[in-house]
């Protein structure tokens, strides 16, 4: 195979082993990589009902056929497992030297399986794999843990760790890279913990082998010449996400006091410029000519990369208004390896709940200092509202009870990320459907929104969001490589089967590109289907209450709120328009269609198929 290593890693914790598997190239054509290599194995090889923290789960680490070549912004990977969170598919994508190194050790890929019953740490280099003791990491953050292993291995080592905060199975815990790259909000850093695996480092020396090289140079060179040429390039190296806080906040999408509001008084003091104000240093990803990784310093003097998800949740959200502060929140988020949005909506739930004297606490909007007790209380779960918001706010909401499930603002037990929809029925949709819970990433329709008009609930909406999501969520995340370049600056799709032909020697129209993607969803859809047996329902696609019930109550968009029964027909137009039954159950036509008939026994055994 070229493009791809062909091969993958597999780890067992329990016993310490590990072998290589050489996989056969009907996967690669079939699931392409990253997310759809990692459904794949999840539904081939976890048993339905694992518990999630449990040694049977199966952590992966997955690279796609672009991953660290030399082509625009291609050094990515996702990190996928069953969600301690959401008890369904979870995964995440980001940016690390380690996608790059896994690479060029010569895997595609990671699985790991069973725990250590103490603190270990991976070091692979090419063909060797050595489980290292991590004693004297356990406990440390992840800005440590980094600096520590790389002062061990070197400089030039990929590494992937967690913090505290997956060390305590806070179900949002994440996983880190490169102080400033996070990815697996669904609790993938818990899973992490709970095999009692710190970190993994990685060197690889080897070329990864490519069909066609000098052509694969070549498009490269263009296609970093051609995003330089972009526009909105040198706009976007100033202030990278940071500028959507702006631009929320004048289409009155910034979450606001936990989502109750889509303007905040203070949005000009957290935005785009006011953080060009305390920039100190820019930094990215590998392979990426775009670098937004916006490093500002705290309120505390230390260093801290921003982007808007963190600073809509730890800022608007729980009402603070002063970016350094944020900062400084969002610091210990990445140190304590927390998920930013998870914990941005779980400090702002207990807000709400303390003002509606549902908690004992009194911890009220905007203050800093009771926001950052929390979210340590929350870290060390050192006492009964840190034990109650580290898992999610679904569960705390089934806890405090009195309606508070209306205003937890999850779907599927994932956080909502940082767009409000009030007055946005489509991104209503595309967090309805998202395949790992709540998340913007597979398809972030609002901008469209905006420009076509947002009172409409139309099939062309529900259109757009399953477009959205086979490139975003299906094309991007098996490449595995950064979308920003095509979202953001307008890169041109047509670019990526260039770059997949120059890499594989193999032709992808989008037809097929399109079609594996939605064979993946598919499986996703299977996956959790199983996992939720007679518990599955069309309610698990529909966002909370408060955005049908609780109208806003200032700014542009004043009284505006989802109709549930239009969101409803749209939602069965998606149901339609993807082959899925009125429950949202794949058919079995479908099923045949995307070639996965194989699954249909499997299915049939928990649910009627249509
Ligand atoms: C992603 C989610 C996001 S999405 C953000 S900011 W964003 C938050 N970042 C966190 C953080 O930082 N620290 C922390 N403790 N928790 C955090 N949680 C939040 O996690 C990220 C960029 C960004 S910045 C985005 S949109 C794009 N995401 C991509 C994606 O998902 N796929 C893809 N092929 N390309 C993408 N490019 C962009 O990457 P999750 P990163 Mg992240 C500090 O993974 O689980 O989806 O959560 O990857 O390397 O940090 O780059 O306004
Ligand atoms: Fe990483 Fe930003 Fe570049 Fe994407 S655009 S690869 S997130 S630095």
């Amino acid at each position: 195979m070229k493009g791809w290593t062909g091969r993958f890693l597999r780890v067992n914790l329990s016993e310490q082993s590990t072998s290589v598997q050489e996989y056969e190239p009907s996967l690669a054509r079939a699931f392409l990589g990253g997310r759809g290599f990692a459904i794949k194995i999840l539904w081939d090889e976890l048993r339905a009902g694992t518990a999630p923290l449990s040694p049977e789960n199966i952590l992966v680490f997955m690279a796609g056929p672009l991953t660290g070549l030399p082509v625009p912004s291609s050094g990515k990977l996702v990190v996928a497992a069953k969600s301690p969170l959401t008890s369904g598919y979870g995964d995440g994508n980001l940016g690390s030297r380690a996608a790059v190194m896994l690479r060029r050790a010569g895997y595609d890929g990671i699985i790991i399986k069973g725990a250590s019953d103490k603190p270990v740490y991976l070091y692979i280099e090419n063909e060797k794999v050595e489980f290292l003791n991590a004693d004297d990491l356990w406990g440390m953050s992840t800005f440590d843990t980094e600096k520590k292993l790389s002062e061990t291995h070197g400089k030039d080592v990929g590494i992937l760790c967690i913090g505290p905060a997956g060390e305590n199975l806070v179900l949002y815990a994440n996983v880190h890279s490169q102080e400033g790259r996070a990815g697996g909000r669904p609790g993938m850093g818990a899973v992490m913990g709970s095999k009692k695996l710190k970190a993994i480092v990685i060197r690889g020396t080897r070329e990864i082998e490519t069909a066609n090289p000098e052509e694969l140079k070549r498009l490269g060179e263009e296609g970093y010449e051609e995003i330089k040429k972009k526009p909105n390039y040198d706009f976007w190296r100033r202030q990278g996400t940071m500028a959507t806080v702006e631009w929320s906040q004048e289409n009155s999408v910034l979450p606001t006091f936990n989502f109750r509001e889509g303007e905040f008084e203070n949005a000009d003091k957290i935005g785009g410029y006011a953080m060009e104000k305390i920039k100190v240093l820019q930094r990215g990803c590998p392979y990426c000519n775009m670098i937004c990784g916006n490093v500002v310093e705290d309120a505390e003097g230390k260093r801290v990369e921003l982007d808007y998800e963190n600073v809509a949740m730890l800022g608007s959200d729980i009402g603070l208004g002063d970016l350094k502060k944020i900062s400084v929140l969002n610091r210990l988020a990445d140190e304590y390896g927390i998920d930013t949005i998870s914990v941005g909506n779980a400090i702002g739930f207990a807000m709400e709940a303390s003002e509606k004297k549902l908690l004992k606490e009194k911890i009220e909007w905007g203050d800093f200092d009771a926001a950052k007790t929390l979210l340590e209380d929350i870290v060390f779960k050192r006492n009964d509202i840190g034990r109650l918001l580290a898992n999610g706010v679904k569960y705390a909401a089934e806890k405090l009870g009195n309606n508070s499930k209306d205003w937890a603002m999850q779907v599927k037990g994932l956080e909502i990320s940082a767009y409000d929809c009030h007055f946005a029925p489509a991104m209503a949709l595309s967090f309805g459907t998202s395949p790992i819970g709540a998340h913007h990433k597979d398809a972030w329709v609002i901008a469209w929104e905006v420009q076509v008009g947002r009172e409409s609930y139309t099939r062309e909406k529900v259109a757009k969001v399953i477009e959205l999501q086979r490139i975003r969520g299906g094309v991007f995340e098996c490449l595995t490589a950064c979308r920003l370049p095509w979202i953001e600056l307008g890169f041109e799709l047509d670019w990526y089967p260039k770059f997949l032909k120059a890499a594989t020697g193999m032709e992808f129209t989008f037809d097929e590109l399109y079609r594996i993607a939605d064979r993946i969803y598919t499986l996703i859809r299977a996956f959790w289907i199983r996992e939720f047996r007679g518990r599955w329902g069309r309610e698990m696609d529909i966002p909370p209450a408060r955005w049908f019930k609780e109208p806003l109550t200032k700014g542009r968009y004043k009284g505006k709120t989802l109709d549930l029964e239009k969101y409803n027909q749209m939602l069965s137009w998606y149901y339609e328009m993807r082959g899925w039954d009125e429950r949202g159950v794949p058919t079995k036509k479908a099923l045949k269609d995307l070639g996965l008939e194989n699954i249909i026994t499997e299915l049939e055994k928990i649910i009627t198929l249509k």
